[in-house]
């Protein structure tokens, strides 16, 4: 059971139901927020909510690929773990020219997760828009990514892929970096749908790939899956709550187990798709910023 956000005439959204069949549902929720809201206020998961608004209606007569879709959920925040694949591990270790055990062998290892804030609302994308790279990088690729989908309790209410656009460049030169190495203006993005986490058989078995296209043509390919993650959800929630503020529909980021090749960065006009099994594919066009200010 996968929850959708369809953009409608002017401007406006509605959340609906993708089932396994492929039947499309609308709910009366305008979005996945006010859904969270009302499952605690009647002290019922999401997914039941979904399923008596399924046994009261009938399915819609367009298929999803007639539909717009936005973002699934306005989170305020995005955050993200940083080096939970032995691959984020080795990209990091390569870009930052490390020698001897590192910051990021350390962290690896250690029983406290990397754990940073991502991005903003207003610096996240939904499905089909545009991510941005940036004008002082030479060194750019998206990390795919598992986002968990929080209840401001932590608790994991759905499944979603994220995209965590990162620069190498700035990020290899000094670890201090990494705020600008990993938040501007559309450097996240979030979709296409959300699965609701009851319905979800192993969250530990989920085959992630990642396709970027240049030109109508594919000049990247990566498969991972999420068995390969070092850490559990809950370890990575525990210590997001800890001693903080977490609102409801906060998405964190797991940690990419997929990079491009050494002499791969992302160019104007790319297309980047990221696929999870039984959530979707998630895909942006990469641009530059029309507007961009480079004050040096
Ligand atoms: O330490 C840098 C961030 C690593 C990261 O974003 C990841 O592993 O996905
Ligand atoms: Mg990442």
């Amino acid at each position: 059971m996968r929850i959708i956000c369809v953009k409608q005439e002017e401007k406006s959204i509605q959340l609906a139901v993708l089932t396994d069949s492929a039947q499309i549902y609308l709910l009366q929720y305008k979005s996945f927020l006010e859904m969270m809201k009302e499952a605690e206020i009647k002290n019922e998961t999401c997914l039941s909510l979904v399923q008596q608004a399924i046994q009261d209606s009938l399915p819609i007569e367009a298929k999803l690929e007639d539909l717009t879709l936005t973002l699934p959920i306005q989170p305020e925040e995005v955050w993200a773990a940083g080096v939970t694949y032995i691959k984020s591990r080795d990209a990091r270790n390569l870009e930052s020219k490390a020698t001897g055990e590192s910051f990021y062998d350390k962290v690896y290892e250690s029983k406290r997760p990397e754990l940073f804030i991502k991005s903003t609302l207003h610096r996240t994308v939904g499905p089909d828009e545009p991510v941005y790279i940036r004008t002082d990088s030479s060194w750019q690729i998206p990390e795919p990514e598992l986002g968990l989908v929080l209840s401001s309790k932590g608790d994991i209410v759905g499944y979603t892929i994220g995209n965590d656009m990162s620069s190498r460049d700035i990020e290899g030169e000094n670890p201090l970096y990494l705020p600008q190495a990993k938040i501007w203006k559309h450097s996240c993005s979030i979709g296409p749908s959300i699965r609701l986490a009851e319905t979800v058989e192993d969250a530990y078995n989920l085959d992630i790939t990642c396709r970027i296209y240049r030109n109508a043509e594919m000049v990247f390919k990566g498969q991972a899956n999420t068995s390969q993650l070092k850490r559990k959800y809950d370890e990575l929630v525990s210590y997001l709550l800890r001693d903080n503020v977490v609102f409801d529909g906060t998405v964190l980021l797991t940690g990419t187990c997929i990079v491009p090749d050494e002499d791969f960065t992302l160019a104007d006009g790319d297309v980047i798709e990221i696929e999870i099994s039984g959530i979707g594919v998630l895909r942006n066009p990469v641009q530059i910023e029309k507007n961009y200010s480079l004050l040096n």
